[in-house]
């Protein structure tokens, strides 16, 4: 989906051959030489001295595209898209890149999108009639790629880190168009294809050069909830929005599927290995990598060489499958247990640091048996038991001494569900288990009592901006519902790529225009709909919250407490009506104009509880005005239909079976049900 930019004045498309020719000319004439051809550009390429020109007269906002690039500038004017366009491919993209090619420049306007071989460049080459525009995709290094980037001036550092890319949007002297996404890699060229789809507006190109790479090498999610595992179609739709979000990592760890927990010496029968099957098709396809998590730490002998062997089996049995990234889960277990009375043998009697031991000499086994004796894994991935804090531990230390240097250590913050993680804490982190932290964030998951009856539509947010230097990565564990689970992740996908940049608000309404379809009426229901779902749980008793709920109605209503005690009653209250219509009307627009419908049915019973408070605070409003009118008989039919309404809206419960705490759902609580009651003693 390509969000449309409504905030960005759009410069009509224009060709440049008129300007390009008279500037060349122009140069030409006063130097006596060929200025209109830098060195290093072919000769047709858009020349300096259109570039110049151009962005002379270009200071219009630059697209926002999420994750948001390391570097973008205009190159000139945006690039229109004819009806038919060539795509000339490298040898060797993939299908998935030149789909988002297609669809995005399908969704610019383009009827009859052409992808090429070598033929119709050598065509090109001969002369033969150029297309109006030539989409050029493949690695930053091939010539055709490299000479289109110099030809629009746009350098690309000598060694660009790998899933980057560089992507230029330029007018050609000859008038026709050339759009170059050049990948350091697979990843990279697929993820330009991303970009690309979100510099389409109103039939044409942005006029951009851009060159990016990802901040951390781990970001996505672990699906690492108790309660009811997600879907194969909601993975296979997630995978595909990780893939649009430049998220390259997914961690299957769900706590309730047998296989991966309670039963986890037992094989998956062959259904279950068809549909991982194609979770890993679709994971490739989407450039994600699907790291395979198995916990045996409930039941396992560690030093039993037959639970070691069943442990190795059922990571090869994925393997086969084609996972080539693997975790073994040992959080949520009781350390000071042992399964059998071997372990009493070989590691004494329990304790943290027996079990530190004792798994630390499991997963050097997994190491050596199974990691290292299979080329193109991925180094092993681990949770710990002691997962959380950072205080150095027993656990940790023995963990940091005798764990193979190269197994990567999963850490949750200085809590389950961190309120905030800043570099100080990480650093910390890194020097208890001896190597940087791979963050498991539990913010918006919602598997414990703390969030029951809630969705957590928050901005991701109090991540603190230099955590790249210090984690390898981070994977927020999301909610039952994968779908409302997007608006998180994709502020996660924004801070994991560019948490330098990141900007919490921008990366939230990200998210609605996606959702949307770019829709404004959409985004905006969206936005006043996320309000009331703002609050974040961070403990699992104390009932601390990592952030307000519903921040921007109680500043609404700040206001009108404020104008109301001034004196401005019916100031007071029409001040509130808008964003009071704008709540009851919300579910509906949502309903209408959301693109994605597992994110509505996720929602479903939220969005029928915000009609009614919604339709609450009005008639509550049409109350307080009829009391300020002197008609107390209106005011009190008013109020008594509101309680009605909140009544009906408070028996409205959590889908049964979608999510651990079933209850009542809640929505602006502590902020709207107060006004309500506080309304009805106002008049
Ligand atoms: C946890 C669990 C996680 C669960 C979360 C919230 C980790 C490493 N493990 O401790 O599976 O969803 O709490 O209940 O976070």
């Amino acid at each position: 989906m390509t969000p449309p930019r409504p905030d960005r004045p759009r410069r009509p498309a224009r060709r440049l051959a008129a300007l390009a020719t008279a500037v060349a000319c122009l140069v030409a004439a006063c130097s006596g030489g060929d200025a209109a051809a830098p060195e290093d550009a072919p000769e047709d390429a858009v020349t300096p001295d259109d570039t110049e020109a151009d962005l002379a007269d270009r200071d219009d906002p630059l697209p926002v595209v999420t994750p948001t690039p390391r570097t973008m500038r205009w190159l000139g004017p945006d690039v229109p898209v004819p009806p038919q366009v060539a795509v000339r491919p490298s040898p060797g993209v993939d299908d998935a890149t030149l789909a988002a090619v297609t669809e995005a420049l399908t969704a610019a306007g383009a009827t009859d999108v052409a992808v090429e071989d070598a033929e119709g460049a050598a065509d090109e080459a001969r002369g033969d009639d150029r297309p109006a525009l030539t989409v050029l995709v493949g690695g930053v290094d091939d010539e055709p790629l490299a000479e289109a980037l110099a030809g629009a001036r746009l350098e690309v550092p000598a060694e660009l880190p790998a899933e980057g890319y560089a992507l230029a949007a330029y007018g050609r002297s000859d008038g026709t168009g050339t759009i170059a996404l050049a990948g350091a890699d697979a990843a990279g060229t697929f993820y330009a294809a991303q970009t690309l789809r979100q510099l389409v507006a109103d039939g044409a190109v942005a006029g951009v050069g851009v060159i990016d790479h990802p901040a951390m090498r781990h970001r996505g999610s672990v699906e690492g909830f108790y309660g009811s595992p997600w879907t194969t179609e909601e993975r296979l739709d997630l995978l595909a929005f990780h893939g649009r979000f430049k998220l390259n990592t997914y961690v299957y760890a769900p706590k309730d599927d047998p296989y991966h927990r309670d039963r986890w010496r037992e094989p998956y029968p062959a259904d279950r290995l068809a549909e991982l099957q194609r979770l890993v098709e679709a994971a490739d396809a989407n450039h994600v990598r699907f790291t395979f998590a198995v916990s045996p730490g409930v039941s396992i002998c560690y030093s039993d060489a037959g639970d070691r062997e069943a442990l190795v089996a059922k990571l090869r049995a994925v393997h086969e499958l084609g996972v080539r990234s693997f975790s073994i889960a040992l959080d949520d277990i009781d350390p000071e247990t042992w399964h059998c009375e071997a372990d009493r043998a070989a590691y004494g009697g329990p304790s943290t640091a027996a079990a530190a031991r004792a798994q630390a000499d499991l997963l050097n086994h997994v190491q050596e048996a199974f990691v290292d004796a299979s080329p193109g894994v991925e180094p092993l991935q681990m949770v710990p038991t002691d997962y959380r804090g950072t205080d150095d531990t027993p656990y940790r230390q023995v963990l940091r001494e005798e764990l193979d240097p190269r197994v990567e250590v999963m850490w949750t913050g200085r809590f389950v569900v961190p309120e905030e993680i800043t570099v100080d804490d990480a650093a910390a982190a890194a020097a208890t288990y001896g190597r940087p932290v791979f963050v498991w964030d539990n913010t918006p998951v919602n598997d414990y009592p703390a969030t029951e009856g809630r969705l957590v539509l928050a901005p991701y947010d109090r991540r603190e901006p230099g955590l790249s230097a210090h984690v390898t990565g981070i994977v927020l564990n999301p909610m039952n519902q994968a779908a409302a689970s997007k608006v998180q992740l994709v502020g996660a996908a924004d801070f994991t790529w560019n948490d330098e940049a990141y900007d919490p608000a921008r990366a939230h309404r990200a998210a609605a225009e996606h959702l949307a379809g770019g829709d404004p009426g959409t985004v905006e229901a969206l936005l006043a709909f996320f309000d009331l779902q703002n609050l974040a749980p961070t403990s699992l008793v104390s009932g601390a919250v990592s952030q307000p709920q519903a921040p921007r109605l109680a500043a609404l209503l700040d206001e009108f407490r404020s104008a109301w005690a001034s004196g401005d009653r019916r100031g007071a209250i029409d001040g509130l009506r808008p964003h009071a219509e704008r709540i009851a009307a919300a579910p509906e627009v949502i309903r209408a104009g959301v693109t994605d419908p597992a994110f509505v049915a996720d929602c479903g019973p939220w969005l029928d509880a915000t009609a009614l408070w919604g339709q609450a605070l009005v008639t509550t409003l049409d109350g307080l005005a009829a009391g300020v009118d002197g008609d107390a008989a209106a005011a009190d039919a008013a109020f008594a239909t509101a309680a009605g309404l909140v009544e009906q809206a408070s028996a409205i419960r959590t889908i049964p079976g979608e999510t651990r705490p079933e209850g009542p759902v809640r929505v602006g609580d502590g902020v709207l049900d107060e006004f309500l009651e506080e309304a009805r003693g106002l008049v």
